[in-house]
């Protein structure tokens, strides 16, 4: 059980619904301290099936998974592959108001460039984006680990990096990345910690993209960042040669690495695919940040940039096989897989190699170990930790497994064959994923396989079909598919993370920041947020500051003038798990929810006459239909 701010011992629903309910209830609730309190035991291997998570079972792994673009996050319990939670992100949400409320809109707005917010500022934008392209999540490491807490996601739509604070499950912070274009790749530093978070700007574009340089492609870039990820601030940037794909981090805190698919810098398909080889950069984070200190760089929209083109001691390039794809950074904190895509192949190296590369005492296909040929499509590899590797194949629908050791053999000409097994998948597999498999931690439990296609493998629901994830045992020699999971548009990444490292509140926290502006306001108005109950007009604008406790709102009716500015303040008072409300203004477009303990905001104009009920929309009683009042705007 957990203690809330007020000092009173708050009681889970789940604990109260379980067997201590009785005993907690005979021995009154603020005196229950030294029962034993029921934990519901977690889902392991099962005569039936060994991904079966019972009823009131909880699973072993949280998973977050992106939705791409649909713009938000997503927690699926693992290995149930029930879905558990979505967290808005780039997206506007109905139910949470996430795109309408005060917070969220302070966190949609604030990391945006001057130039984009005069943009959004304009022709009906309304000021904040309202969509994104999330493909990448990934948790803060601390020493090669998961550290729970937080998890990063790219958004390639609007150039942006967002975080998630995995102690409330909700974003705080997105920023716009200055310089670069539509941010793809995105990985975590994992040692000694995050530390920095690497984007990789996807598309190639003029610096700056103003209008200056327009059907001149010789003169685009490609940007490389590095974000501190405590301040959610661009630490620098590296402008590359040819363009980046998705990237990865070693586990020494030396070096970052990011796939090339154009190094021809073409601007369309036939182009792009003109060189045998591209490439795969490796970035020198020492050296990088030497030449910060140095002064190495031009100040480009306030952020250091670098010069990391062929030549550069920042980077090295590493041809390999046309069209790369996915980058990965093996648990044996070795090897660093890059994707052939196009080639029917893998690239292995070997980070050690990497300080004489940087020294140019060995080229750049020294550092190669391994080019093992796995099947067709080879887009993204995960690890079990037991130096055994997992590769999507695209175009075979399929999923290959092999060990890195016999194909580093038979690169140096021994007469062995990496390949352990293959299974097919349905249908044409992106990213794959195992249980905490890019950690030094991978336990070599579970294997999902992100599905682009679905076909046949559900009951038709349209031209629009969901994807498929499928779970995929890999304990044994041989993988085995256990479990098909449909999901919506369009998971690309996920990370399993074993679920004793993620342990968010069940409540806010009275006085959180995510509400520090409403708090600051209230503090000008007199108002403690939660106690008082009140209308505060301020000219046209109307503040109106109301509590909520299961089943009512503090007020019954406020009155506001046609044309006033009216923001609404809500603070949920109970302390209860689960207990959520919200506040929905009808045929007024606004609707926000408000969790235990949290203070939620909105602001609007009331330029619509009448009379407006407000009501919960979130159901918290059995007179929760009841849990209404007015909102009455005088005509102008
Ligand atoms: S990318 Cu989608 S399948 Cu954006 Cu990680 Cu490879
Ligand atoms: Cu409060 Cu429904």
């Amino acid at each position: 059980m957990k203690k809330n701010d007020d000092d009173k011992v708050s009681l889970s629903r789940r604990q109260l619904l379980g067997g201590s309910a009785k005993l907690a209830a005979l021995a009154g609730v603020g005196s229950i301290t030294g029962l034993s309190v029921m934990t519901p035991k977690t889902a392991v291997a099962a005569s039936k099936s060994i991904s079966e998570v019972a009823p009131g079972d909880l699973d072993e792994y949280y998973a977050f998974w992106s939705s791409g673009q649909a713009g938000e996050l997503r927690i699926l319990g693992m290995p149930s592959m029930r879905e558990l939670m979505r967290i808005p992100v780039f997206n506007r949400c109905s139910a949470s108001g996430w795109g309408q409320t005060n917070e969220s809109r302070k966190i949609l707005r604030d990391g945006l460039l001057p130039a984009t917010k005069k943009f959004l500022d304009s022709g009906n934008r309304g000021g904040v984006w309202t969509n994104g392209d999330l493909h990448h999540p990934h948790m803060s490491f601390t020493d090669g680990t998961y550290d729970g807490r937080y998890v990063f996601v790219n958004d390639k739509a609007n150039t942006r990096v967002a975080r998630i604070r995995c102690d409330v499950m909700k974003c705080d912070k997105i920023i716009e990345i200055p310089n670069a274009a539509d941010i793809h790749g995105l990985r975590p530093q994992k040692y000694p910690r995050t530390g920095y978070v690497f984007a990789n700007g996807e598309h190639r574009v003029p610096i700056p993209n103003d209008g200056g340089i327009l059907d001149e492609p010789e003169k685009y870039h490609a940007i490389f960042t590095a974000i501190d990820g405590d301040k959610m601030e661009v630490a620098w940037q590296v402008m590359v040669d040819g363009n980046l794909d998705n990237c990865d981090a070693d586990y020494q805190g030396l070096y970052a690495f990011s796939t090339c698919y154009n190094s021809e810098e073409a601007t369309n398909l036939n182009g792009m695919m003109k060189n045998e080889r591209d490439w795969a950069v490796v970035f020198d984070l020492k050296a990088i940040e030497a030449g910060v200190k140095k002064g190495d760089f031009k100040r480009i929209q306030g952020v250091p940039v670098l010069d990391g083109r062929k030549g550069s001691k920042y980077t090295r390039y590493i041809p390999v096989p046309n069209s790369p794809h996915g980058c990965n950074t093996a648990p044996d904190g070795r090897h660093v897989v890059f994707n052939g895509k196009l080639s029917p192949t893998v690239t292995v190296i070997d980070v050690r190699r990497l300080p004489d590369l940087f020294k140019d005492k060995i080229k750049p296909r020294d550092t190669v170990v391994a080019e093992p040929q796995l099947g067709l499509g080879p887009l993204h590899t995960a690890f079990d930790g037991k130096g055994n590797a997992y590769t999507t194949l695209f175009l075979d629908s399929q999923v290959v497994s092999w060990n890195i050791e016999k194909a580093i053999d038979a690169y140096n000409g021994k007469k062995v064959d990496p390949i352990i097994d293959k299974v097919d998948v349905h249908y044409q597999p992106g990213h794959n994923h195992t249980s905490m498999g890019e950690t030094k931690e991978a336990d070599g439990k579970w294997l999902v396989s992100l599905n682009k296609f679905s076909k046949d493998r559900f009951i038709n629901v349209g031209p629009i079909k969901p994807e498929n994830e499928q779970l995929i045992d890999i304990s044994g020699k041989k993988m085995k598919v256990v479990h098909d999971g449909p999901t919506y548009a369009e998971p690309h990444d996920i990370t399993i993370v074993r679920a004793d490292i993620v342990n968010p509140q069940s409540l806010w926290t009275k006085g959180d920041r995510m509400w520090a502006d409403a708090s600051a306001q209230a503090k000008k108005d007199g108002i403690k947020l939660g106690v008082g109950s009140k209308v505060i007009r301020d000219g046209k604008k109307v503040r109106v500051y109301m509590w909520s406790i299961a089943p009512h709102f503090s007020m019954e009716k406020f009155t506001v003038k046609q044309g006033d500015e009216v923001t609404i303040i809500v603070s949920n008072n109970d302390a209860i798990d689960d207990l959520a409300h919200g506040l929905t203004m009808s045929n007024y477009g606004i609707a926000m929810e408000v969790a235990p303990q949290a203070t939620s905001s909105v602001t609007f104009t009331a330029d619509r006459a009448g009379v407006h009920w407000f009501y919960c929309q979130w159901f918290c009683h059995a007179l929760h239909m009841e849990m209404r009042g007015r909102m009455l705007v005088e005509p102008a």
